[in-house]
């Protein structure tokens, strides 16, 4: 399982006032704890507030990479605020994301094979998410199509079903679940699949969070998940994710499984 730390988003107060103050500390200390306790890339994302977007996304690039060697996943709507945090990127980096809309597709799909970098398309368009695992599955092909036919290694593609809040879309949950085994289908080998998995308890009560994140992960890596944004500081969600892992047989049973995926 890939992790993807989900920490370092401005829609995060602690990290919305450090982009505001540029103070490198709160984040530098973000990005040591999250790959300490076991993410090997970092979703960075510069959230709603920052006024100049760009600037904020090469400031976060440039301060993690001073404390931090990790993979980044450069999360923006705007495929310019991506550009920029690509072109400092030292290892190879995700862009997140391109939805299925041609004009999306047409920009970023090049820019992916420009600079060596992952790609995660949203199963969805400019107007909204599915509400079935059907028209997933449809924007899930016209993705993958496109990166045949724009040249992109599909082993650099990951699929995104969107993950919405169980409080306001509780069915939702399931198509996702069906989804992720569904997108399996559509290439050989297989696209990956990811999904930001926060989504999913945002809203609910902050003493539940933990718990309902933790129980659709399992769920979703018994389907076949193969990347996640999550909180890897939450240790309660990191020791499911990885007995999960040893439950689907990646990883050979011992008695210190748990200390050993640490990195303690
Ligand atoms: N898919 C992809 N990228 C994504 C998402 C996705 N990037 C952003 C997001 N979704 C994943 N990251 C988060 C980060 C935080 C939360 C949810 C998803 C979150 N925050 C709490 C809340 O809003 O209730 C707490 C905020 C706070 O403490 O201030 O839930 O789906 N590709």
């Amino acid at each position: 399982m890939l992790v993807i730390g989900e920490r370092i988003n401005g829609m995060f107060k602690d990290v919305g006032k450090a982009i505001a103050d540029k103070d490198k500390a709160v984040i530098q200390r973000l990005a040591k704890e999250q790959v300490a306790a076991g993410a090997g890339m970092l979703d960075i994302n510069v959230g709603p507030a920052a006024v100049d977007a760009a600037g904020a996304m090469k400031w976060l690039v440039e301060t993690i990479q001073e404390a931090q060697d990790v993979p980044l996943s450069l999360d923006s709507t705007k495929p310019q605020v991506i550009e920029a945090g690509l072109k400092l990127a030292k290892a190879k980096a995700m862009i997140n994301s391109t939805t299925a809309d041609k004009e999306k597709l047409d920009v970023l799909i090049p820019m992916a094979k420009q600079y060596g970098a992952g790609l995660i398309g949203l199963t969805m368009d400019k107007k909204g998410i599915p509400r079935d695992k059907n028209q997933r599955s449809e924007f899930a092909a016209q993705i993958v199509t496109a990166c045949m036919e724009g040249g992109l290694n599909l082993a650099d593609l990951y699929l995104d079903p969107i993950i919405l809040p169980v409080n306001v879309a509780q069915a939702q949950a399931t198509q996702v679940l069906e989804s992720i085994r569904e997108f399996r289908l559509l290439s050989g080998p297989p696209p990956k699949t990811v999904v930001g998995l926060s989504n999913v308890s945002q809203g609910t009560e902050k003493e539940k969070k933990s718990l309902i994140n933790r129980t659709f992960l399992v769920m979703a890596q018994a389907c076949g998940l193969e990347a996640a944004i999550l909180d890897p500081l939450d240790k309660e969600l990191m020791d499911g994710l990885i007995t999960a892992e040893l439950l689907l047989n990646k990883h050979i049973y011992c008695a210190s499984y748990l200390d050993a995926y640490r990195k303690k």
